[in-house]
C-alpha cells in the first residue's frame, strides 16, 4: 500500500480501485516520504520545499502512470483511430496542482502535506513553468491536450523535449533582458524517458535510384530521435494521453571512436554536440519566420520521429500484408501552423521508398490523413523555406515537393483551361508551392504551343509581400513595398529558391481551419481565396477555446466555488454549457456582493504578487486594467500606454477634486516577452516601465494612477492576474489578431473587455452582450482603405493624439529618442507605411471608449452585473468545445469509454 513504485512494478495491470486505497492523506504522506528517499532527485538533508515538491509530483506521477498505461491498452485493444497533434510548441506551465486537481485529490494532498510541515500551495509554486511555447500557439495545443483526455478522446500530442524553453524576462532600467531558463535543471518529475523507444532521423546524403529503379535516399547523418513521455490526466476521468516530446542524441555509429583514440576528442564529440543541439532550445520567435537551418532540423526532427512512431503503431495493429488504405481510417494527423508541414513529404517518402507504395497511392493516404490549422495572417510569420537549404538537408523531400508542386499546377490547369494565358499563368505563380523556379516540363507540354509558349514576359502580378530581413523594427518598410513583378518562370538568380509551406499543407491535406469566425473569413476571402475557390469544401472554422479546468476551476478556486453554490453543481468545469445560468443572478444583490468579495480577495493576491515582483505598492480598490500578451506593434501596447499617458497628463492639469470627480483610480498592468531581436518591441517594454517610473512616484496623483510592468509573463503568472483583473485590453488593430486566448480567459474570470472588431473578441461580445463589451476601433474591412489614406497623406491626426506625442517629446519620461520610438506614428510624409497599426486613427474612439469604462465602473452595481455576464457568456469559449469540433469534423474520432 506504501510503496507504489513496487505495487506498479509488480502488476501494471492492477485495477485502478488500488488506487483509491490510497486515496487517503496518511497513506499519501507516506508515499511522499517513501519518494522523498528514495526517488534520487535531491540529495538534500531535510524535507525542505524543493524536495517536498519532487517528492510530491513523484507519488503524484506514480497514480497517472496507471492510468496512462490503462488508456493506451485499452486504444490499442480496441484498435480505434487516434488523432495526433504535432505542434513545435507546447506551453504547459506548471502540472502539480492540475494534476491533483484532475484526480480530485486536493484536500487529501493539502492534508497529507501539512502533516510533513508544508502547504500544498507553497510546495506548487517550486516547480518551474513548463515553458516550451512561445505564446498563444503553444498554449493552445496544451489547452487541446487536457481537453482530450478530459474528453476521453483517442489522442497523443507530439512535440520536441527542448532543454531551455522560453527565456526569462528580466525588467532592468534598460528595458527587456533575455536569460536563458534551464527548467529541466534538477530533473524533471513528470516524463518518462523511453529509451526503448527510439527512431533515426537523417539529415543530408543524396538520393539515388536503385536496381528496380526506386528512390533511394543515402548516406548523410543519422542522429537518435529518443521519446519521453509526459502522461495527461483528464479531469474526473481515468483517461490519461499521453504527450511524447522527442530529445536528440548521436545515434549510435556516429561517436568516431578511433578519432577519440587518437586524441581528437573535439571531432569525437562533435557528432554528440550536432545532434544534441536539435532540441537545446525552443526558437524564441512568435510570428516570425526565421530561415535557419537547426530550426528546420528541428522540424524535421518533429515530423520525421513522429510518423515513424505512428506507422509503427498501425503497423502493429495490421494483419499481413499491410493494407495501407486503412491508415486513414486510424490515424489522423493535425499540423499546428505550418511548422510540421514536412509531415507531408515525410509521410509521401516512408510510405513509397520504405513501404513500397505507389506515388498515387501514397500522396491519397497523406492527403486523407493531414490536416492543418492556421494562426495567423501576418505576411512576416507565414513560413517559406529556402529549396537550397531544404535540399542540403533534406534532398529526397526536395523531389517529393516538387511532385507535389507539380500535382497542384496540374489541378491549377485543369481549374482555369488554357484559354485565358494570362489568368491560368498568374494563378498558378501565385498558388504553385514552389517560388521562382521554372515549370515542369510536364506543364510546359501542356500549355499552347504559340510563341508565347515559353511562359515568360507579359504579366504584371503584384508580388506576394516578399519580406527579406527580419528586424522588425523596419518592418512596416518591408510589408509597404508593393513591388510590381515581371511575371516569368525563368528564375531569378538574384532571388532565393522558396518553398511556401502553407500553400503545401493546403495542397496536401484535406482541411485546413482558420482559429475565429473572422479570421477564418479572412484565410477564405483573402489570403487563401484562390485555394479555397479550387477546394471550398477543404476550408472550415474552428474558434479556438481555452481549458476550463487550469483557468476557472483551479486559478479561481474562490469563483469557483461561487459558481458551484449559484449552480447547484459543480458539471459546469466539464460543461461549460450550463454557466449560462449565472445570467439568471446577474442582478441578484446577494449574490453580486459575494462576486465582489471572490473579486476583491483575488486582486488583493494580485497586489501582494505585484510588491514581490516590482516592489510597486497598489491600492486593490482601484480598478485593475490589464493588458498580458506577447509585445507586438499589432498588439498595440503603445496605444494603451499612450492612452494611459493622455489620462496622466490631464489629471494634473486638474486640481485634486477634478480629477477624482473625473477619473476612476487605475492600476494599469502590463505583461510580455518581446522577441529578442524585434527592436520596436523591446523600445516599448522599456517606454513602459520608464512611464511607470515617473507615474507611480508622483505623490499628487497618488493611487490615482499606477502602471506597472510585470517581469516574465507566463502561464503561471498568467494564473495569478487573470482572477485578479476587472477591465482586460485586447486592442489589436482589425484582422490581425487570428483569434487570442487570453480573451477567453479574462472573460471566464468575470473581467470586462475593451477591444476591437478581431479574432476571437467578435465572438465574446457576441456571447456575452453588446453592452458587456468596451467596442471601439476601425473594422477590418476598413484598415487596407484606411491605410491607403494615410499612404496618400490625407489622415488628419486628432488633437489629443498629438498631444500626447508632444507631451513624451517635451522628455517628461526621460529623454527618449523620440523618432525611434513614436516616428511612425508621426505625419502622413516620409515614413513609407506610417503608422501601419492604425494607432493615430484608433486613439480617439480608443480614450473616449476609456471615459466610458470609468463611467461604467463608478457604477459597481453595473459593474458586477456586467462581470457576471462575461462569466455566463464566456461559455462558448471552453476547448472542450473546441476539441468536439475538430474530432467531428476534421480527425473523425470518437470518445473512448474506459472500463
Ligand atoms: C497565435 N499565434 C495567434 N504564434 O497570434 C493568436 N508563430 O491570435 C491565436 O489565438 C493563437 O495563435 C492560437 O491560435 C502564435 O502564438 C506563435 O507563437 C508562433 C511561434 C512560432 C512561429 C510563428
Amino acid at each position: 500500500k506504501l510503496c507504489v513504485k513496487n505495487v506498479a512494478a509488480s502488476d501494471q495491470k492492477q485495477e485502478p480501485k488500488d488506487v483509491a486505497t490510497r486515496e487517503d492523506s496518511a497513506s499519501i504522506s507516506s508515499i511522499i516520504k517513501y519518494h522523498a528517499e528514495f526517488t534520487p532527485c535531491f540529495s538534500m538533508e531535510s524535507f525542505g520545499l524543493p524536495k517536498a515538491f519532487y517528492a510530491t509530483a513523484e507519488s503524484v506521477r506514480d497514480m497517472l502512470i496507471i492510468n496512462w498505461n490503462t488508456t493506451y491498452e485499452y486504444c490499442e485493444k480496441l484498435n480505434v483511430k487516434r488523432a495526433y497533434y504535432l505542434s513545435m510548441e507546447y506551453l504547459q506551465g506548471r502540472a502539480l496542482l492540475n494534476a491533483i486537481g484532475n484526480l480530485e485529490l486536493s484536500g487529501p494532498y493539502a492534508e497529507a502535506l501539512e502533516k510533513l510541515g508544508h502547504s500544498l500551495e507553497d510546495v506548487a509554486r517550486q516547480e518551474p513553468d513548463a515553458a516550451l511555447g512561445n505564446g498563444g500557439l503553444g498554449r493552445l495545443a496544451s489547452c487541446f491536450l487536457d481537453s482530450l483526455a478530459t474528453q476521453n478522446y483517442p489522442a497523443w500530442g507530439y512535440g520536441l523535449r527542448y532543454k531551455y524553453g522560453l527565456f526569462k524576462q528580466h525588467i532592468t532600467k534598460d528595458g527587456q533582458e533575455e536569460v536563458a531558463e534551464n527548467w529541466l535543471e534538477m530533473g524533471n518529475p513528470w516524463e518518462i524517458p523511453r529509451n526503448d523507444v527510439t527512431y533515426p532521423v537523417k539529415f543530408y546524403g543524396e538520393v539515388i535510384s536503385g536496381p528496380d529503379g526506386k528512390k533511394q535516399w543515402v548516406g548523410g547523418d543519422n542522429v537518435t530521435a529518443v521519446a519521453y513521455d509526459v502522461p495527461i490526466p483528464g479531469y474526473k476521468t481515468k483517461t490519461t494521453i499521453n504527450l511524447r516530446l522527442w530529445s536528440t542524441k548521436a545515434a549510435p555509429a556516429e561517436f568516431d571512436l578511433h578519432a577519440f583514440n587518437t586524441g581528437e576528442h573535439a571531432k569525437a564529440y562533435a557528432a554528440i554536440k550536432n545532434a544534441e543541439k536539435i532540441c537545446y532550445i525552443l526558437y524564441p520567435g512568435d510570428e516570425t519566420m526565421e530561415g535557419k537551418s537547426l530550426r528546420l532540423k528541428q522540424q524535421y526532427t518533429l515530423c520525421s520521429a513522429s510518423l515513424q512512431d505512428i506507422i509503427a503503431r498501425f503497423e502493429r495493429r495490421s494483419g499481413d500484408p499491410v493494407n495501407w488504405e486503412k491508415f486513414p481510417e486510424k490515424v489522423a494527423v493535425q499540423m499546428n501552423d505550418t511548422h510540421p508541414t514536412l509531415c507531408i513529404p515525410e509521410l509521401i517518402r516512408i510510405l513509397v521508398d520504405v513501404k513500397g507504395l505507389s506515388w498515387k497511392e501514397a500522396w491519397n493516404v497523406t492527403r486523407r490523413t493531414v490536416a492543418y490549422t492556421n494562426h495567423t495572417v501576418l505576411p512576416e510569420a507565414l513560413e517559406k523555406w529556402s529549396l537550397n537549404l531544404i535540399q542540403e538537408l533534406l534532398p529526397r523531400h526536395v523531389e517529393i515537393i516538387k511532385m507535389i508542386d507539380e500535382e497542384l499546377i496540374h489541378t491549377i490547369v485543369a481549374e482555369y483551361g488554357t484559354e485565358d494565358l494570362d489568368l491560368l499563368l498568374q494563378k498558378v505563380k501565385e498558388m504553385r508551392i514552389l517560388d521562382n523556379i521554372e515549370l515542369p516540363d510536364s506543364v510546359l507540354e501542356m500549355l499552347p504551343k504559340s510563341e508565347e509558349s515559353s511562359v515568360v514576359d507579359h504579366i504584371e502580378l503584384v508580388s506576394d509581400n516578399e519580406t527579406k530581413g527580419t528586424d522588425k523594427g523596419d518592418q512596416s518598410q518591408v510589408l509597404d513595398t508593393e513591388k510590381k513583378n515581371e511575371v516569368t518562370f525563368e528564375p531569378d538568380p538574384e532571388l532565393p529558391k522558396m518553398v511556401r509551406m502553407a500553400n503545401l499543407c493546403i495542397a496536401g491535406g484535406h482541411a485546413v481551419n482558420g482559429v475565429a469566425e473572422i479570421h477564418s473569413e479572412i484565410v477564405k476571402n483573402e489570403v487563401f481565396n484562390d485555394f479555397y475557390k479550387l477546394w471550398p469544401e477543404k476550408f472550415q472554422n474552428k474558434t479556438n477555446g481555452v481549458t476550463p479546468r487550469r483557468w476557472i476551476r483551479f486559478c479561481n478556486p474562490d469563483l469557483s466555488r461561487l459558481i458551484t453554490k449559484c449552480i447547484g453543481t459543480e458539471e459546469w468545469v466539464k460543461n461549460t454549457e450550463m454557466l449560462v445560468n449565472l445570467q439568471k443572478f446577474a442582478d441578484n444583490e446577494d449574490f453580486q456582493s459575494e462576486w465582489r468579495e471572490v473579486k476583491m480577495r483575488n486582486k488583493i493576491k494580485v497586489a501582494s504578487f505585484l510588491k514581490e515582483k516590482t516592489g510597486y505598492l497598489v491600492n486593490p480598490n482601484a480598478m485593475f486594467d490589464v493588458q498580458v500578451k506577447r509585445i507586438h506593434e499589432y498588439k498595440r501596447q503603445l496605444m494603451n500606454i499612450m492612452g494611459i499617458i493622455y489620462r496622466y497628463k490631464k489629471m494634473k492639469e486638474m486640481s485634486p477634486k477634478e480629477r477624482e470627480a473625473r477619473f476612476v483610480p487605475r492600476v494599469c498592468i502590463f505583461g510580455g516577452k518581446a522577441f529578442a531581436t524585434y527592436v520596436q518591441a523591446k523600445r516599448i517594454v522599456k517606454f513602459i516601465t520608464d512611464v511607470g517610473a515617473i507615474v507611480n512616484r508622483d505623490q499628487e496623483i497618488g493611487d490615482l494612477l499606477k502602471v506597472v510592468f510585470v517581469p516574465d509573463y507566463n502561464v503561471s503568472v498568467a494564473e495569478v492576474l487573470i482572477p485578479g483583473s476587472e477591465l482586460s485590453q485586447h486592442i489589436s488593430t482589425a484582422g490581425m489578431e487570428a483569434s487570442g486566448t487570453s480573451n477567453m480567459k479574462f472573460a471566464m474570470n468575470g473581467c470586462i473587455q475593451i477591444g476591437t472588431l478581431d479574432g476571437a473578441n467578435v465572438e465574446i461580445r457576441e456571447e456575452v452582450g453588446e453592452e458587456n463589451f468596451f467596442l471601439f476601433g476601425a473594422r477590418a474591412e476598413e484598415i487596407s482603405g484606411l491605410r491607403k489614406q494615410r499612404s496618400e497623406g490625407k489622415f488628419v491626426a486628432d488633437p489629443r493624439f498629438e498631444e500626447v506625442k508632444a507631451y513624451v517629446r517635451s522628455g517628461v519620461f526621460g529623454p527618449y529618442n523620440y523618432d525611434e520610438l513614436m516616428g511612425s506614428l508621426e505625419g502622413n510624409e516620409g515614413y513609407g507605411r506610417a503608422d501601419y497599426f492604425l494607432v493615430g486613427y484608433d486613439f480617439p474612439s480608443y480614450i473616449e471608449c476609456q471615459d466610458k469604462v470609468d463611467e461604467a465602473y463608478r457604477d459597481q452595481k453595473r459593474w458586477t452585473k456586467m462581470s457576471i455576464l462575461n462569466t455566463a457568456g464566456s461559455y462558448k469559449f471552453s476547448s472542450d468545445r473546441t476539441i468536439h469540433e475538430y474530432a467531428r469534423d476534421i480527425w473523425r474520432i470518437e470518445p473512448i469509454v474506459l472500463p
